[in-house]
């Protein structure tokens, strides 16, 4: 099916000195994981518009990240949030094994530490050491959790900060903060990661207790080698440098993994690559340069769909990232090294630009075919019916 248009790229690759069987090599390797919360009606804090057929039980989000795995090919993992997603009986070694009756297994656990009346100043950072305590008790709980889905990744995200100027200490907020995260980190399972991520504001305006990149990043160092920075690519400032962050925590063996996503203003959780496609391919170039040295990098989503539908955007997301990578393999590396060292800015430039104005699809079509799924998934799974099953199916008991 793919084959002429295939075949025509192979070639211009070749001529291009590609080594072609390596990128679509490299390609069926790639893994991306999807977030439950990715699947239910979520939204904006102005309005949750319903979907129809969204997923209301975590084995329903379940099922729908194993439809994205079955189109795409790559989505083999779910990251769950808790106490969102605990299942009703209170069985997580079941619902792993409910997982993987469905070909996935369970990523990432995120524990959930801003939604309850407690947390209104915070939890690790709070004032209060019996809401600290009680945070941590949440946490430590998510480590168990961890133990029962095999999850190799606790992902940690704070709502920790402050409105108002004199509304609290900040060198206490940090050093409670630090505080809390080593107590969790002597109790992470053998074998697993400690995901720290930061974000520049919201819910807290004035100051957050762990803003940026660099905050995280000197926690990170005073926990120990197994904590490791998460990038969301929404949680920056506009014009912010992500690639260069990401270049940075990669040398530095300290880059844990991203949440998959895309921002126009604020923290709007929009898909993966719609709005820049190009920072997404720099980003994706930067981990290909690096090598072995992100090899343990996670690749998740994080995302929040409000009008758009539930699955079907998060196989645009899937295959965005899928392209973004395609493209970032086709940088002839060794040109680039020596346009760079001969400080031709123009034609280092045009080499970057030109991987990236690739069309790819035909080579991506390829790869799926190898890896036995449809050679356009979105299409296959908007012409496939499932919207609406899910639709009729999933209706009944709704208000
Ligand atoms: C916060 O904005 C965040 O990016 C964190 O990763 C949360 O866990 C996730 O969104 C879902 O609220
Ligand atoms: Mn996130």
């Amino acid at each position: 099916m793919a084959g002429a248009a295939y075949r025509i790229l192979a070639e211009q690759l070749a001529t291009r000195g590609v080594d072609v069987a390596a990128v679509r090599a490299a390609l069926n390797k790639q893994r991306i994981e999807t977030p439950s919360w990715g699947y239910a009606d979520s939204g904006t804090r102005f309005r949750v518009f319903r979907w129809p057929g969204a997923a209301r039980t975590v084995r329903e989000k379940l099922d729908d990240a194993a439809v994205v795995h079955r189109f795409t090919g790559i989505t083999p993992s779910v990251a769950i949030h808790i106490p969102w997603d605990r299942p009703e009986d209170g069985d997580y070694a079941a619902l792993r094994r409910y997982a993987k009756a469905r070909g996935l297994t369970i990523g990432a656990v995120n524990p959930n530490v801003f939604q309850e009346e407690e947390y209104r100043l915070g939890s690790l950072g709070n004032p209060s050491r019996a809401v600290r305590a009680q945070a941590l008790t949440h946490i430590l709980a998510c480590c168990d959790i961890m133990r029962e889905v095999r999850s190799p990744a606790l992902s940690l995200w704070f709502a920790d900060g402050t409105n108002y100027a004199g509304q609290d200490d900040l060198r206490s907020r940090k050093r409670r903060m630090r505080e809390g995260l080593q107590a969790v980190y002597c109790r992470l399972p053998a074998g697993s990661r400690m995901l720290v991520e930061y974000k520049f504001f919201e819910p807290s305006f004035y100051s957050t207790d762990i803003p940026d990149w660099g905050t995280a990043y000197a926690l990170c160092l005073a926990l120990g080698p197994r904590a490791h920075v998460l990038v969301d690519l929404g949680h920056h400032a506009p014009g912010t440098n992500i690639e260069q962050i990401v270049a940075f925590l990669l040398d530095e063996g300290r880059l844990g993994g991203f949440h998959l996503n895309n921002r126009k203003y604020a923290d709007d959780d929009l898909m993966a690559g719609s709005v820049n496609p190009f920072e997404l391919f720099l980003i994706y170039h930067e981990l290909v340069a690096a090598g072995a040295a992100a090899r343990h990098v996670a690749y998740m989503i994080d995302q929040s769909h409000n009008i758009e539908g539930k699955i079907a955007p998060m196989i645009l997301s899937v295959l965005n990232c899928q392209e973004a990578y395609a493209k970032a393999l086709l940088v002839p590396r060794r040109k680039l090294a020596a346009a760079q060292a001969d400080g031709d800015v123009l034609r280092a430039h045009a080499l970057l630009a030109d991987a990236f104005r690739t069309d790819v699809r035909p080579l991506l079509a390829q790869v799926r075919e190898e890896m036995g799924v449809p050679a356009d998934p979105l299409d296959a799974y908007l012409r496939s019916g499932h919207e609406k099953r899910l639709a009729a199916e999933r209706s009944r008991g709704r208000k």
